[in-house]
């Protein structure tokens, strides 16, 4: 079985939990179902790529190959903890960004009979993880600083969010409020801390790994690589397929401050820039978004991106390379976490 159909296995697990609370509050049963509709819709149909490196980081950090039943369930419970986190930033970031489908299903505001109800069922993702957390980690020593990495964590991205989203209003297109030094300070608040240091760090805080020298060393290391995953992502929004990446692009329509708008930016000639000018941001014209889609093609980005991605692995490969063992924190970790999103289509 793979490791991601291991990790599913313990999901339903985690529903009837969930559900339980409700039960336990007298719950009408239409309330249950609903809420178990949204965990089943919103939780698990990505790449858990998240929830698994929690494990996975465990593993490496212990240096144990294989794990009793207890101690597995235990770190995945964390895994999942993210899932959920994620679910819960993605069902508000559909609404805000107006995107249609996501996980090649509909987004969860987009199916029938849900709309603005999904903005408190995004509030009910999150209230599952200090459910989980406290049911299942009350009494270990490190269970407050579970909860104020979460805390913490959910407030720089939410800034991050903050900010992608001032940076693109509506009706406002205005080129030169972008750069990359903004699109890499946007980037790592919405993507880098949630995606790729709060695995690390969960996982860290379980193995008793916990001198803030080693939390840094990892955070140095990840937020720059959750910078590269997240212009992947901004890459794939405009040159990845809809089957591909299970959503279509939306982010030349709404105005996005991209690694790809500010790379075009950077190269275009007077008449290229007064083309984006025009048709940027131009919130239901599919023809202003072809029109930006063709130059973007033209300008060879996808050569520029390529270029890019080569220097950024080779950077941090390096600085991976000097990654101080002596108190129990590993590369390795940071190895396997570059290995799974380098060169990704999806
Ligand atoms: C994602 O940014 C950030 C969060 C916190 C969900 P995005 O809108 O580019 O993500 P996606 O392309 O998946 O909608
Ligand atoms: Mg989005
Ligand atoms: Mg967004
Ligand atoms: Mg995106």
């Amino acid at each position: 079985m793979s490791k991601r159909e291991n990790f599913l296995k313990q999901f339903p697990t985690i529903v009837e939990d969930l559900t339980e609370a409700l039960r336990a509050y007298n719950m009408p049963q239409e309330a249950i179902e609903w809420f178990t509709r949204s965990l089943n819709h919103n939780t698990p149909g990505g790449k858990l790529n998240r929830g698994l490196s929690v494990v996975d980081t465990y593993q490496i950090l212990t240096g144990k190959s294989s794990l009793s039943d207890e101690e597995y369930q235990k770190v995945a419970l964390l895994g999942w903890c993210i899932e959920l986190l994620q679910a819960y930033f993605l069902v508000a970031d559909d609404m805000m960004d107006h995107s249609i489908t996501r996980r090649g299903q509909p987004c969860w505001y987009k199916v029938e009979g849900v709309q603005d109800v999904a903005i408190n069922d995004a509030f009910m993702l999150e209230a599952a993880i200090y459910y989980l957390l406290k049911k299942y980690f009350r009494s270990e020593t490190y269970y407050v600083d579970l909860l104020e990495l979460f805390h913490e964590v959910t407030f720089q991205t939410e800034l991050g969010q903050l900010l992608d989203l001032i940076t693109a209003p509506e009706d406002d297109v205005d080129l030169s409020r972008f750069s990359m030094a903004k699109h890499s300070f946007i980037v790592r608040f919405k993507t880098a801390y949630y995606s790729f240091y709060l695995p690390v760090a969960l996982a860290m805080y379980v193995a008793g790994v916990t001198d803030p020298r080693d939390l840094k060393q990892a955070q140095d290391v990840l937020i720059p690589l959750g910078e590269y995953f997240q212009i992947q992502d901004d890459y794939l929004d405009c040159f990845g397929t809809p089957e591909q990446i299970g959503k279509i692009g939306t982010d030349i329509q709404d105005n996005k401050c991209s690694w790809l708008i500010n790379k075009a930016l950077e190269i275009v000639t007077p008449e290229q820039r007064a083309l984006l000018d025009a048709n940027y941001g131009q919130k239901d014209d599919p023809e202003a978004e072809a029109k930006v889609k063709t130059l973007f093609h033209e300008l060879n980005l996808e050569k520029l991106y390529r270029e890019y991605e080569q220097n950024i692995a080779t950077q941090l490969k390096e600085d991976i390379t000097k990654i101080d063992e002596s108190r129990g924190f590993k590369g390795q970790v940071l190895t396997e976490f570059l290995n799974k999103v380098y060169k990704r289509d999806k």
